[in-house]
């Protein structure tokens, strides 16, 4: 029988915090993971110290969610995406309506955010005009409010999801509102009651239909950035600062300020920006030499080529060569994806003889932007802002499950070059 988001997380949920209770009792002293000086110098790297089952990503094989690689699931709707990674388990058809139509009922946007967004210097980044619309939201926030009133530590995950489902009703339509008024696009444009998810933001946008495939190309867009386990900048600082209870609308925007980070997910601006540049210095699609002398003054001037590279990957990215396949079957003469499939054959060579990066390979940024600059965003400062629209669903339902399973506040400890000091001084 069809059940509500909510029935099914009720059914599922005693379920899960008895597993976890039973793990910890009979194994809470077995160790996980050693730390090393260079990893608590180098950015955590590669120690296990949280638990995310929304997803893994495997270093051989990249994303897998819920037991299921990427490339599975390309075809899938991000509504879909949003149930399987919050429940473990696909929602039927009539799971999937009934879960479309709780977003309808929820997507609108309090007229105040659109004052705040248009209150915001004209060229401010459409990742701060985002940001800062989804904190304003905070005033909506159902956690925040019960919280206030008494709310048992049992039904916070509740609370949660009801405010989950307000951000993922209305991200899309703040997002593609940001795109029209930042850019001078016109007027604002109304979802349609008969359209997905991705449909309805590629229609709120402004792009042009394409016969179907621009509604296609975001869907496939915002299921591959969807979600990336727990221990990336945007999920880790999700998942810490919704661990204070700090409700989703605060923890989500602080997800998102590290998205837009160049490290992170305003990669895929500065990817097609540097194509770009490419293009514009050789004066079109440029020759596999051009592109390596390109990579080589990038190195040389102590840049990184964006695009490439990752800090758990050790192969191309499956979503990269999931946009790759998109643009061979869908673009395949566009100069901008000439380039970056000639890029795709020369910078993890360039890479490798550089013999820095541990991985030469492209990661997701590297394809996605020539593909939205064929669909008409040309603006690609907005870039990180569609990534954001996808990766809220990976955030927020890290957010309900943590809550959910009642993890407690994350608390690290941290140790001064001193103490270090003296250890190895004892060693
Ligand atoms: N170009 C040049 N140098 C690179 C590189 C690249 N694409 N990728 C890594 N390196 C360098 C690092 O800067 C580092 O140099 P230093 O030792 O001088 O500091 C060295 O190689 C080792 O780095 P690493 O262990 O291989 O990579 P990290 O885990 O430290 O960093 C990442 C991972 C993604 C930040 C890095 O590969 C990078 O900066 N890539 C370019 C930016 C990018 O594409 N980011 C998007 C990642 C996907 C996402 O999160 O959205």
């Amino acid at each position: 029988m069809a059940q509500t988001l909510k029935e099914k997380l009720a059914s599922i949920i005693p379920g899960l915090r008895q597993e976890r209770q039973t793990i910890l009792k009979q194994h809470g002293d077995k160790k996980i993971s050693d730390v090393s000086i260079a990893q608590a110098f180098g950015g955590m790297r590669g120690i296990k110290s949280q638990i995310c089952d929304t997803s893994v990503v495997n270093p051989d094989k990249g994303l897998i969610i819920r037991g299921q690689p990427v490339l599975k699931l390309k075809n899938k709707l991000p509504e879909e995406i949003f149930w399987l990674l919050v429940t473990g388990s696909m929602p039927s058809a009539e799971e999937v309506k009934g879960f479309q139509d709780e977003l309808r009922a929820a997507g609108e946007v309090p007229a105040y955010i659109w004052k705040v967004i248009k209150a915001l210097p004209k060229k401010s980044h459409p990742m701060a005009m985002l940001d800062t619309a989804i904190l304003a939201m905070q005033h909506e926030s159902v956690f925040a409010r019960k919280y206030a009133e008494g709310l048992s530590k049992a039904d916070y995950w509740e609370a949660i999801l009801d405010d989950s489902i307000k951000i993922i009703a209305t991200i899309h339509t703040i997002a593609a509102g940001i795109y029209r008024l930042r850019y001078k696009k016109g007027s604002l444009i109304e979802p349609s009651k008969k359209n997905d998810w991705s449909a309805n933001y590629a229609k709120m946008l402004g792009l042009a239909p394409k016969k179907g495939l621009t509604a296609k190309m975001m869907r496939l867009y915002l299921v591959l950035h969807s979600d990336h386990e727990g221990g990336n900048v945007s999920a880790n600082a999700c998942h810490v600062v919704g661990s204070a209870l700090s409700d989703p609308f605060y923890a989500v925007s602080a997800g998102l300020n590290g998205l837009a980070g160049p490290l992170h997910g305003l990669a895929n601006q500065e990817c097609l920006k540097w194509a770009l540049g490419l293009m514009e210095e050789f004066g079109g699609t440029p020759t596999e030499d051009q592109i390596r002398q390109h990579a080589w003054d990038t190195l040389n001037n102590g840049k990184v080529i964006p695009g490439y590279g990752h800090a758990v990957l050790r192969v191309s990215d499956p979503r990269f060569i999931a946009f790759h396949e998109f643009g061979q079957n869908n673009l395949p003469n566009d100069p901008v994806f000439r380039t970056i499939a000639r890029v795709f054959k020369i910078v993890p060579q360039v890479l490798k003889e550089h013999g820095k990066a541990k991985s030469p390979w492209p990661n997701v940024d590297a394809g996605s932007g020539s593909i939205l600059y064929h669909f008409g965003l040309k603006e690609f400062e907005y870039y990180t802002v569609l990534f954001s629209v996808s990766r809220s669903l990976g955030m927020l339902a890290q957010l309900i499950l943590n809550r959910a399973l009642g993890s407690p506040i994350t608390r690290p400890k941290s140790v001064s070059t001193e103490w270090i000091k003296k250890l190895v001084a004892k060693a």
